[in-house]
């Protein structure tokens, strides 16, 4: 096999059970069945049996119930009433979930990478030879260089399984793309403040908030289940919205205050909001004198950061700042000020989110009614096993004296870290992927394609042929959440919840779930003590048992409620709270970040503009899709085919574009997307930045039907600012150009 790992369209070796799929799909109502603004096939007069789950189209993880006809064929999912998570309603793309099943380009049965004649192409496999080649080449890779040299990349329920068997063999190096490219500056920056991470759900008390103050949340469109719902019902019941966004997104529509500030300039308004707390002596001096460290420094820092002197940055009015300010210290404590969730934008993230936490201290709504509850999770004991060995390497050992403040491995850190370089010993040689399309995921595509041909070897556990899985030596096709066991949910909130996924259908094809390859996996590695259990179901019983549950009661009710044993929802007034940070309170000055050389308190820096011709390229969710995920997905793309560029109508003007017309994009590195893009006309986007809805622009033939509709915002991604706090990917620092003529290709040689 040569060196370079070609990219390999799955061909017609892997379409085995194409036919069949095809057939039976057609049979179900092809991808209307399940389209939103259709009522589901109903199968009335029929049995319809329900089978609990929790979803998996995206992280909030919303309980509901899989129904099953006769034939037992799925026909709908729904939420389940007594899930926190989702009150009985899921989100568009839950209810489309079953698409994700019925989806004929699915992965099917094992494939292994092989040269014929020359050409790199795919075969199939059995689950035994394609495990025991993958044991082997795991092994391989070890004896020559280490187990450490082997990483796992993961998002999503079967990550703990994959985890478990590589840190049995000896390698702690597993990294989800949840934390450099998404929420790891909020949790570091609450970390420093507050002692503790946000967490997700995050315990946002919005239901009874009085005032909610989003900076980029763009929540609507980020279609976060539990949150949605309960900002619609704060609006109901009067609250203030607040959206800062230089878009106007939903949010902003049901906003009170739109601020449509200048892309990466929020840190200077977040600092004049602190300014006029302070200086108008409108923060909470309770909350401040009782819980809060360092209160006079940061009056100090803040003295001559009026919003006069934010104005000239954010070009946000400075009365729209101040009325703004007294907005939030009214409502306060039952204020809001969303920590975010995507937060890796600028490079200086985990400041501008530590500002936001500074906010919520002097406005007192950490740990308040309508500000932030007290959140707790459920606890299930782990069975016992042969302790991990140590590993002697981690992928710290790439970065010395860097990021110490990441509290989790960083996925960019490990594929940059896979490019071999003098300065290091040991590079990664081998790559486990479960649930992440890292091509699309992480920034600078081209760079993860580089760090991939460097690889020894790759396997990928995927329900789908994406753009990862065409560079796997070996491909492991996992059944969807609706076929499957996973572990029990125990993800925190206002009471702690138990949430049981079971299979409501057997796999499709010769796909098989997620723990059950990994414990054949470690079986063949030699690994089987980590698993020991038989099925998944005697792990899942006993330890529901522990709990005063059981398998079978988790099969009948599917959510269970548990009581609280760690106090009340608020703190009360005058309670005493030791914060886990170095001073025992929540730090204004931070410690913590003092002690390794970075500002103790923010500070605002100048982020480079757009050059002439160019605009910022911004990027979010759309409500009916999830990631690059659901792309392919029937019911989904029933509901939105593609994405489009938003563009100011001023730009559009100067560059004659008309809504609909397609062009293509081309960044301040000249690369240019590999697919045209509709433009969208619309004043509710600021005219030195554009707008897209990132996952789409597929690549991957196989993906019937998201291949080559609407374009890559991961592809115009290739300038990277790191936190240097954390190791966070800031992906809005790229600019782009319209092209509006199909640019020529160099062939490829
Ligand atoms: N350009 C750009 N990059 C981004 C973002 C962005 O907005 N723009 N967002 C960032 C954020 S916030 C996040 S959290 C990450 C998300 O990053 P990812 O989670 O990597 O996102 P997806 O593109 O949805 O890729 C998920 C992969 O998992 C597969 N999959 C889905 N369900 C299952 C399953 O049940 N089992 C298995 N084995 N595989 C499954 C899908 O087929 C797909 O290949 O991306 C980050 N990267
Ligand atoms: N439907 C749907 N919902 C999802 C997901 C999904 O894939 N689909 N993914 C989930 C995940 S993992 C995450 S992390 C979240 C992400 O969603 P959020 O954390 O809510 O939002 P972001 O992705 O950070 O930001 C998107 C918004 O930021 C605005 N923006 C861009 N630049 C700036 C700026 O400089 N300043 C300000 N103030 N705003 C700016 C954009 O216009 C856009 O409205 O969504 C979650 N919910
Ligand atoms: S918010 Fe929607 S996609 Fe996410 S878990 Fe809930 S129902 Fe599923
Ligand atoms: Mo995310």
């Amino acid at each position: 096999m040569s060196n370079r790992r070609d990219f390999i369209k799955i061909s017609a070796l892997g379409l085995g059970g194409a036919a069949v799929a095809a057939s039976s799909y057609n049979l179900m109502g092809g991808n209307k069945l399940f389209a939103a603004d259709k009522k589901p096939l109903e199968f009335r007069g029929h049995n319809l049996k329900r089978f609990p789950t929790y979803c998996e189209i995206c992280f909030w993880k919303c309980a509901g119930w899989t129904y099953v006809n006769e034939n037992n064929e799925i026909v709908k999912v729904v939420g389940n009433e007594e899930d926190p998570h989702c009150n009985g309603r899921l989100c568009p793309r839950g209810t489309g979930g079953p698409g994700m099943y019925y989806d004929q380009d699915r992965l099917k049965t094992p494939l292994i990478r092989v040269e014929k004649d020359g050409k790199q192409t795919f075969r199939e496999a059995s689950w035994d030879e394609a495990l025991e080649y993958t044991a082997k080449k795991l092994k391989e890779v070890g004896e020559k260089h280490g187990p450490e040299c082997i990483a796992l990349f993961n998002h999503g329920s079967g990550g703990k399984y994959f985890g478990d068997l590589l840190k049995g063999f000896g390698s702690n190096n597993i990294a989800a793309p949840s934390f450099a490219q998404c929420r790891g500056p909020r949790e570091t920056a609450w970390i420093a403040t507050y002692g503790e991470e946000v967490g997700s759900p995050e315990p946002t008390d919005i239901r009874d908030t009085r005032c909610l103050v989003l900076i980029g949340s763009h929540i609507g469109e980020n279609m976060h289940n539990g949150q949605v719902q309960e900002m619609s019902d704060a609006i109901d019941k009067g609250a203030t919205i607040i959206t800062v966004d230089p878009r106007f997104s939903t949010a902003a529509s049901k906003s009170k205050y739109w601020l449509p500030i200048k892309p990466a300039t929020d840190l200077a308004l977040l600092l004049a909001w602190i300014h006029v707390l302070i200086y108008e002596d409108i923060y909470n001096k309770y909350f401040v004198g009782q819980y809060t460290y360092g209160f006079d420094l940061l009056k100090d820092h803040v003295k001559n950061m009026t919003p006069e002197w934010a104005y000239g940055k954010t070009t946000i009015k400075p009365d729209v700042i101040r009325k703004t300010a007294r907005e939030m210290a009214e409502a306060a404590p039952a204020v809001i000020v969303h920590p975010g969730r995507h937060v890796t934008w600028y490079g200086d993230d985990t400041q501008r989110v530590r500002a936001a936490a500074i906010l919520n201290a002097l406005l007192g709504s950490w740990g308040s009614r309508g500000g932030f509850y007290l959140k707790e999770s459920a606890h299930l004991p782990s069975i016992e096993h042969p302790p991990f060995p140590k590993p002697r390497r981690t992928w710290r050992d790439a970065y010395p004296g860097q990021f110490k403040l990441a509290t989790l491995a960083l996925a960019s850190g490990i594929c940059d870290a896979t490019i071999p370089t003098s300065n290091r010993d040991c590079s990664f040689k081998a790559w486990i992927v479960y649930g992440t399309n890292l091509p699309l995921t992480l920034p600078n595509m081209q760079n993860t394609l580089e760090a991939i041909s460097h690889l020894e070897f790759m396997v990928v556990i995927d329900t789908m042929p994406m753009e990862i899985t065409g560079y796997a030596d070996v491909i492991f096709p996992e059944c969807t959440y609706l076929e499957r066991y996973d572990l029990v949910r125990t993800s925190p909130h206002r009471d702690p919840y138990l949430a049981l996924r079971m299979p409501a259908v057997e796999p499709k094809y010769n796909s098989k779930p997620g723990w059950w390859i990994a414990k054949k996996l470690a079986e063949k590695m030699g690994l089987g003590d980590y698993f020991p259990y038989n099925d998944i179901t005697e792990l899942l019983d006993w330890q529901l048992k522990q709990v005063g549950s059981s398998l079978e009661e988790m099969q009948k009710i599917g959510v269970k409620k548990l009581d609280r044993k760690g106090g009340n929802l608020y703190y009360t007034r005058g309670e005493d709270v030791e914060f886990n940070t170095p001073s025992g309170k929540i730090e204004l000055f931070s410690n913590e970040l003092a002690a390794e050389n970075f500002d103790p308190m923010p500070v605002f820096k100048q982020h480079p503009e757009p050059p002439a011709g160019f605009y910022r390229l911004i990027y979010g969710r759309a409500p009916m899709h999830t990631f690059s995920r659901t792309a392919n997905n029937p019911n989904l793309t029933d509901l939105m085919k593609e994405n489009s560029v938003w563009v100011n109508p001023k730009v559009a003007k100067l560059w004659g574009l008309k809504t609909g017309q397609n062009v293509w994009l081309k960044n301040q590195d000249d690369v240019v997307t590999t697919f045209p893009i509709k433009v969208r006309i619309t004043e509710r986007i600021r005219w030195d930045s554009v707008y897209m809805v990132h996952g789409f622009g597929h690549s991957d033939k196989l993906l019937s039907r998201a291949y080559g509709k609407g374009a890559s915002d991961s592809e115009m991604i290739t300038h990277v600012m790191v936190d240097p706090i954390m190791g966070g990917t800031g992906m809005r620092g790229n600019f782009i150009t319209f092209l509006t003529e199909k640019p020529v290709k160099e062939v490829e040689s």
